[in-house]
């Protein structure tokens, strides 16, 4: 399979801040809204917090070694805005910008290239305390803590990714509220998919201007298929998840506007938060699109959901312990769908893929999981989609949000009791792959 990658092709694996780092009391860093979402009774499944997570923090060395054990030629990690700017305004943490030197010395040490996120969900509490993301002023201030993370990094980091899949944060974060900060505006969160891809738009602009020549965006992007097909409302329902899931966000970066039908999207939104400007901002030359993909995305109208449809398995595919559909045609079907409908579409990465199950050493699926779906990629290549390289998600496994740490992707298992890094097979695996 190693043929169908394009010469240069970088195989590398992601992570995110709040995920893995833990010492979220250290150096000056200050609450982000997951610290106070976590630490709410019921929130996230046995009572998980992301307090020691990894212990990355600490333990960075050890995971760079591991990361340059497998041959990665790149590393996805993401900045925890409230370590660096502690309440997402006024100058450098110098705590913080110490730990993400000394993380991007020791990748470079090992000749591994830093891909870095700067926005992975982590919003400074006094943030959300203004508004959040339904504030504009928050686009603002990302930008502005965009510019700051390059002054620190940005003689040694090239590739930047803005925001980490700003869809989940308007649907779980502000829509539906399973995760932070928890609120539950349903379809009136529109301004947060706003504001986010403000934030972004003024945020490469400003990266730009201080020199960056490599700046994206992340989203994760699935296509969205209706559970039969035959049937007029479960094609209808498909249309409208493809419109909040994938178009909302990729069109305004990629086409400089609104899909047609955002008005029926978003009923009762405020759609007067999209000011004259507003789109060219958000369309600003990027250098790359970052796509997550995980599972393909199969609707049935549901007229008493809250949303009109509910969302189903693929019949006949495996699941991961997720119970998500492990479907790796979707992916090729995704990233061709892609090149068709965006003239302009930049190169690809895929900053995301991986799958959960248990916490086996032994892990046959998840070595099957990343074969298909790397052939996936594979076939996409050869179908003419520009794809420069695959980060795998994740390096390790880490606190996975509302789940806790219930939920294993890594290919190196962690003991959280002993915090004890194990290699399953599935990183020999992809050391092999990557060796080839
Ligand atoms: O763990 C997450 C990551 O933070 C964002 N993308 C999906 C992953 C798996 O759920």
């Amino acid at each position: 399979m190693s043929q169908a990658f394009p010469p240069g092709f970088l195989f590398g694996v992601a992570t995110a801040a709040y995920q893995i780092e833990g010492a979220v009391d250290e150096d000056g860093r200050g609450p982000s809204i997951w610290d106070t979402f976590a630490h709410t009774p019921g929130r996230i499944k046995n009572g998980d917090t992301g307090d020691v997570a990894c212990d990355h923090y600490h333990r960075y060395a050890e995971d760079v070694e591991l990361i340059s054990g497998l041959g990665a030629g790149a590393y996805r990690f993401s900045i925890g805005w409230p370590r660096l700017q502690p309440g997402g305004r006024g100058p450098v943490n110098p705590g913080g910008a110490a730990f993400y030197d000394r993380l991007v010395d020791a990748l470079l040490a090992k000749g591994i290239a830093p891909y870095v996120t700067l926005y992975h969900w982590d919003l400074p509490q006094e943030l959300e305390d203004a508004g959040g993301w339904m504030n504009r002023d928050t686009a603002e201030r990302f930008a502005e803590y965009a510019e700051l993370a390059y002054g620190v990094l940005g003689d040694r980091v090239t590739s930047w990714i803005t925001l980490n899949e700003p869809f989940v944060t308007t649907s779980h974060g502000y829509a539906l509220g399973a995760h932070a900060p928890g609120r539950t505006l349903m379809e009136a969160a529109f301004p947060v998919a706003h504001h986010q891809l403000l934030g972004h738009g003024l945020a490469t602009r400003a990266l730009t201007a201080a020199g960056a020549t490599s700046v994206g965006i992340t989203q994760n992007m699935a296509p969205c298929w209706p559970a039969d097909p035959d049937s007029e409302a479960d094609r209808a329902a498909a249309i409208r998840l493809d419109g909040l899931h994938n178009r909302t966000y990729a069109d305004p970066v990629l086409l400089g506007r609104y899909p047609d039908d955002l008005a029926g999207l978003y009923p009762g939104a405020d759609l007067d938060v999209i000011r004259p400007g507003d789109l060219e901002t958000i369309a600003a030359p990027i250098a790359f699109l970052g796509v997550n993909y995980y599972f393909p995305n199969r609707v049935r109208a549901t007229p008493d959901h809250p949303f009109g449809f509910e969302e189903m398995r693929v019949p006949g595919a495996p699941q991961t312990s997720f119970g998500w559909s492990v479907v790796p045609e979707a992916f090729t079907e995704l990233l061709t769908s892609l090149r068709d409908r965006y003239p302009d579409l930049p190169p690809i990465y895929i900053t995301e893929n991986g799958c959960a199950y248990p916490d086996e050493i032994h892990d046959e699926r998840r070595i099957d999981y990343l074969r298909s779906h790397l052939g996936a990629v594979a076939a996409a290549v050869e179908q003419g989609v520009d794809i420069r390289g695959y980060f795998c998600w994740s390096l390790m496994d880490n606190f996975e949000w509302a789940e806790g740490y219930g939920q294993r992707f890594g290919l190196v298992n962690v003991d959280y009791a002993t915090q004890d890094r194990t290699p399953r097979d599935s990183y020999r695996w992809y050391q092999q792959l990557i060796a080839q």
